[in-house]
């Protein structure tokens, strides 16, 4: 169902001619008013750089149609299927925005990983046990990390998006930004619509995710399974199907055995955090040595003789906040959603569905959060000092820390690659007042 906010689809009412009486005016006023601003006749208001796209989108489609044909869906299926999409504006001004504010880790994680989540994720694994066990087994990927998953994508099945999946991607299929990447995937869904039992409309998020785990048409052709055996992967209705499809996923993914994703760790005074990053991987026997615990304080765990573990540190906080030790598992959460923020909520929300506490050492929640503008700042005055940022563009990403981590390793400050007042005021950004 394609809420009709989002809709760009320009139709006429012509009331019946009639004569009414003051209830029955008052009725047709009311409804008139309640409808869409393109159902009372009226263009909706598009911003200018938009307007062009909307008019182009049937030419789009067409071409569309053409490539889907070329990669071999059936020509009447393809433009049964294209000719009912709509242009979905707010779609591309959703892909488009920015956000005006960092998050940081603390209200990343604050937002995500909830007692009421960790609560309903426990019930969620004792309902489930049986299908867990059988899935640990077949696909090696632990219960709690599939619960974890499913919590952080849907809430457990709680929204599961109602956008038309078909408009979304061939929406962004039109638009230049990423046009390769959605057409791909437009192209998958006429696929997956071609699998018996799936029909339209397919329905997700506004960027094309579908079902209980959120998956695009290119994981579900290629991961999707049934589990139930009803005879088709269903990951809108099926938890049984949704969860086996993402054990399956994260097995394709190269997810390790026996392994855990990383874990809170306790650094000891004076350390170098010259040494933080995910490039800077080393055994877990050198971590030790450099003096690095377990977040209660204990010696790192030794591992069977003949298993090595690489693992690399994280500081998402800083150094006044938690630190992490990550291992091989932790990217392959990342290949799931590129994101460290994501791949450590995964994480802890399923240590925590496990029965484990929270983090020991809790994100400080003073911490401010920068515009995007300032970071823009930032990253044009590190570039101008000679650390490399990549373009410019509002976000503290890997490229961003790795140059602040450098820029403070020179300048003799904490090389945690956090951008505090001290940083920003040791490259001339001191006027703060935006945030
Ligand atoms: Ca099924």
């Amino acid at each position: 169902m394609t809420p009709r906010f989002l809709l760009l689809r320009i139709r006429s009412v012509r009331p019946q001619m009639f004569l009414p009486g003051w209830p029955t005016l008052w009725l047709f006023i009311l409804i008139i008013c309640s409808l869409p601003a393109h159902a009372q006749g009226r263009t909706p208001d598009l911003p200018p750089d938009i307007s062009p796209q909307a008019e182009a989108f049937p030419a789009c489609i067409a071409k569309l149609e053409q490539q889907a044909i070329a990669e071999g869906i059936p020509a009447q299926f393809a433009q049964q299927a294209l000719e009912k999409t709509a242009f979905l504006p707010r779609i591309i001004e959703l892909d488009r925005k920015q956000p005006e504010f960092t998050v940081t880790f603390s209200e990343y994680m604050g937002r995500r990983v909830t007692a009421e989540r960790v609560a309903r994720g426990r019930e969620l694994l004792r309902k489930y046990r049986d299908l867990l066990d059988q899935l640990v087994a077949r696909y090696g990927i632990p219960p709690q990390y599939l619960v974890a998953f499913w919590g952080l994508e849907t809430n457990y099945g709680s929204y599961l998006g109602k956008i038309s999946t078909l408009d979304a991607l061939a929406t962004l299929a039109c638009d230049q930004r990423r046009s390769e990447f959605f057409t791909t995937e437009l192209i998958n869904a006429l696929r997956l619509l071609q699998k018996p039992g799936i029909e339209e409309p397919l329905v997700g998020s506004w960027a094309g995710a579908m079902g209980h785990t959120q998956f695009m048409p290119s994981a579900y052709l290629r991961y999707g399974i049934d589990g139930d055996g009803d005879g088709m992967a269903n990951l809108w209705t099926s938890e049984v199907d949704a969860l086996t499809s993402a054990a399956n996923f994260l097995n394709k993914l190269g997810w390790k055995r026996g392994f855990r994703w990383g874990r809170e760790v306790r650094l000891p005074d004076n350390f170098d955090f010259a040494k933080v990053g995910r490039k800077n991987k080393q055994s877990l026997e050198a971590w030790r040595e450099a003096g690095i615990r377990t977040a209660l304080n204990e010696p790192l765990p030794t591992l069977p003789p003949g298993r090595k573990l690489e693992a690399a540190l994280l500081v998402p906080a800083g150094y006044r906040g938690p630190a992490f030790l990550v291992y091989d598992n932790f990217e392959v959460i990342m290949r799931w959603n590129y994101s460290e923020f994501y791949a450590l909520s995964v994480g802890h929300l399923a240590d925590r569905i496990n029965g484990a506490g929270m983090l020991i050492q809790p994100p400080p929640d003073d911490l401010p959060r920068l515009s995007t503008d300032t970071i823009k700042l930032l990253q044009l005055r590190l570039q101008q000092e000679g650390f490399t940022t990549g373009k410019p563009d509002g976000i503290l990403g890997p490229m961003t820390k790795e140059a602040i981590r450098s820029f403070q390793t020179a300048s003799g400050m904490v090389a945690d690659g956090y951008p505090r007042k001290s940083l920003l005021q040791a490259l001339g950004i001191n006027n703060l007042k935006n945030n």
